[in-house]
C-alpha cells in the first residue's frame, strides 16, 4: 500500500500529537481521525491539526475501519493497553517512547506486536549526521568502541513552578528524565557503536519533591551513569530536566581506535570526526557522506534540517515498511523494549549503589 492510501489516526492532543500529524501529512497520508481526552478536545484537534474528524473516544477510533495506522502520542501510562488495543484490532502501530512504563509491558507489546508494523520514535536516529557516525563504526573506519561520553541536557522543568504529567509517577512511569530522554540516549549509543550497554552504575536526584500540581514527586530530576559494553568499552551518560540554558542538547561523543565522532543535536549540520591529525568537522552535504546517511539529506546542503526533518523520515521509513519494505534502522517495539529494560536498570543501580547487568 502506498503512503498515499494509509489512513492514519492520533491518540492523544500534546504536543507530540502536532509533530505525528506534520509527519504523517509530510508523508501524503491521509488524517482521518483524533482521539484527544475528551469529544470536544478531539474536535478542536483535528480542526486544528487537519484530521477529518475528532472521535468522542479512543473505541470509536479502533472501530473506524478506513484507519491503517494508529500514533500512539498519551502519556506513558496509556501506551501499553491502547498500543495493544489498535495491534488487536489489526492497525498497525506507531507509539512514543518511553515503550512502557514497565518491562513486562514493553514484552506485552512487543508480543502483540507479532508481525505487524510498530515503531518507536527514536527520531535521532533520522538525522543524517547520526547516519554518517554509524557508518564509519559500521564499515570499521573508526576502529573499535572504546569511550562512550554522552548526555541529553534540558531545562524545561528547572523552576519549581514548572509541571508536567511526565513528573507524576502513576502517568510518567518510575523514571522520568532517564525515561523520557535517557532513551533517546541510549538508544543512540547502541545504534551508533553497533555494541550494547552490558552493566551500569548510577545515581540519581530529585530537586523538587514539589511543583506547582504534585507533591510527594519521586521521579528524578537528573541521572549520572556510568555503563560498560559487551565488547568491553567504558562510557559515562548524564541525562537531566534541570540544566540552565540547555534546550534540548543531546551530545554523543563515541571514541574508536581510529577516530572518534562527536554529534550534537542542536548543531545537527555537522559531524565532528576527531583524529590524532587531521580531525574534521564534517557538513552535511550528501556527496560527502556514506549513502545511509545520503539517503535522509532532504534538502541541500547549506539549507538547514532538523528534527521535524528527522520525525518526518521516521514516519515516512514506517509508512514504507507497511508497504512492504523496512529501511534499514527503523527503531521497533523490540528496541523500544530494550530502552526501557536499560532505563529498568538505570534505575536499580541508582536505588541499590550496586553495578546491574542488563538482560
Ligand atoms: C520532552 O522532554 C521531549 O519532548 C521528549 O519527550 C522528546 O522525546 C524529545 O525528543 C524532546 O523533549
Amino acid at each position: 500500500m502506498g503512503a498515499d492510501q494509509l489512513g492514519v489516526a492520533v491518540v492523544g492532543g500534546g504536543f507530540m500529537a502536532t509533530v505525528h500529524s506534520r509527519a504523517a501529512r509530510a508523508a501524503r497520508a491521509r488524517l482521518v481521525g483524533i482521539a484527544s481526552s475528551t469529544a470536544e478536545k478531539s474536535a478542536k484537534a483535528a480542526d486544528e491539526l487537519g484530521f477529518d474528524s475528532g472521535y468522542a473516544s479512543f473505541d470509536a477510533l479502533l472501530a473506524d475501519d478506513s484507519v491503517d495506522v494508529v500514533h500512539v502520542t498519551t502519556p506513558n501510562a496509556l501506551h501499553a493497553d491502547q498500543a495493544v488495543a489498535a495491534l488487536a484490532a489489526g492497525k498497525q502501530v506507531v507509539c512514543e517512547k518511553p515503550l512502557a512504563t514497565t518491562v513486562a509491558d514493553a514484552e506485552r507489546m512487543l508480543e502483540a506486536a507479532g508481525t505487524s508494523v510498530a515503531t518507536v520514535p527514536f527520531v535521532y536516529r533520522f538525522h543524517p549526521m547520526v547516519r554518517e557516525a554509524r557508518a564509519r563504526f559500521g564499515d570499521g573506519s573508526a576502529g573499535r568502541v572504546l569511550s562512550i561520553h554522552g548526555s541529553y541536557l534540558q531545562d524545561w522543568l528547572l523552576g519549581a513552578d514548572d509541571d508536567n504529567w511526565r513528573v507524576d509517577s502513576t502517568q510518567g512511569g518510575r523514571s522520568r528524565a532517564f525515561a523520557d530522554i535517557g532513551s533517546h540516549l541510549v538508544d543512540l549509543v547502541e545504534f551508533v557503536s553497533g555494541d550494547r550497554v552490558a552493566r551500569v552504575a548510577a545515581t540519581k536526584k530529585t530537586v523538587f519533591a514539589e511543583r506547582a500540581a504534585h507533591r510527594d514527586i519521586a521521579t528524578e530530576d537528573a541521572v549520572a551513569v556510568v555503563l560498560q559494553t559487551e565488547s568491553g568499552a567504558i562510557g559515562t551518560l548524564l541525562v537531566s530536566q534541570v540544566a540552565p540554558g540547555r534546550k534540548n542538547r543531546l551530545h554523543l561523543e563515541i571514541a574508536g581506535s581510529a577516530e572518534s565522532v562527536a554529534f550534537d543535536q542542536e548543531h545537527p549540520e555537522t559531524l565532528w570526526v576527531g583524529r590524532r591529525s587531521g580531525s574534521l568537522l564534517i557538513p552535511r552535504d550528501a556527496d560527502q557522506l556514506h549513502d545511509d546517511a545520503a539517503r535522509l539529506c532532504v534538502v541541500p546542503s547549506g539549507h538547514p534540517q532538523g528534527y521535524q526533518d528527522a520525525f518526518n523520515a521516521f514516519v515516512a521509513d514506517t509508512y514504507a515498511a507497511i508497504g512492504g519494505t523496512t529501511p534499514d534502522g527503523l527503531p521497533q517495539f523490540a528496541d523500544g523494549l530494550r530502552a526501557v529494560r536499560v532505563t529498568d536498570a538505570v534505575l536499580d543501580a541508582a536505588e541499590s549503589g550496586s553495578w546491574i547487568e542488563i538482560e
